[in-house]
């Protein structure tokens, strides 16, 4: 049995941070044996960072690690894409995980409406009078990671625009069929889906998590992947 360490379900969605989603749908698609273990301190882990999978007393840390380890016993997520889309699937997972993953952060962490309610729901389990003093330097941090990274330097207006495009490279593959690459999930869609579920799922509405919930393709989608993918 695979023990996923994962953050606790939040804000409707399997866990707080897409990750974590994406390392269950990756071991649902696998056909292995699971079962989830929440957390809220990754600190222990070897990056710092969820998800990580406990196998045999060995730990593996990071979502694409574990895909590794998934595909090293035998699981093709890509099985009937040609070169041609697989290598495009990995654009995509990447374009979701390294771009419009941080748009979800940024709307979380630097919104001011929405980063109390995630406050004291990630951090619940920090004591209320020293809560605000350490979360307040956790997210000091984050945002200059952001800064560092780019888009914390746009406004919400210009991060949209580039976010927009992200969305309809999306919206176009599924004109035509229900996930990225076919009539099936691929490793794309565990990426890409666990990533829109993220930012539709704001505690507080924003102009970037409308932007997802008002979109029928996008919803379409995203619940299609809840479907054909049981995670919970
Ligand atoms: N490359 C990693 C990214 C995982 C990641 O960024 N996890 C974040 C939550 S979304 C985390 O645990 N951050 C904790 C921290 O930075 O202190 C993966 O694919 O697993």
């Amino acid at each position: 049995m695979i023990t996923l360490l994962t953050y606790p379900e939040t804000f409707g969605e399997f866990a707080a941070s897409p990750f974590c989603t994406k390392a269950g749908y990756l071991l649902e698609m696998s056909g292995q044996a699971w079962e989830r273990e929440d957390t809220f301190d990754p600190r222990p882990f070897k990056y710092g960072k969820l998800p990580a999978i406990r196998v045999d007393n060995e730990v593996i840390c990071d979502s694409d690690n574990i895909r590794r380890y998934l595909e090293k016993k035998g699981a093709d997520f890509d099985a009937g894409l040609s070169a041609d889309d697989r290598a495009s699937a990995r654009a995509f997972a990447v374009m979701a995980e390294q771009h419009m993953y941080f748009h979800g952060a940024l709307d979380r962490w630097g919104d001011d409406q929405v980063w109390p309610v995630v406050r004291d729901t990630y951090f619940a389990m920090i004591p209320k009078w020293v809560r605000g003093f350490v979360t307040g330097k956790m997210r000091k941090e984050l945002m200059k990671g952001m800064h560092s990274q780019g888009l914390g330097r746009f406004s919400v207006a210009e991060r949209l625009e580039r976010l927009e495009l992200d969305l309809r490279a999306i919206t176009a593959r599924l004109e035509t069929r229900p996930f990225l690459f076919g009539e099936t999930p691929c490793s794309a869609d565990a990426s890409v889906a666990a990533m829109l579920g993220n930012m539709r799922a704001s505690p507080v509405p924003t102009p970037q998590s409308k932007r997802v919930a008002d979109d029928a393709v996008l919803v379409g989608y995203i619940e299609a992947m809840e479907n054909a993918v049981k995670i919970r």
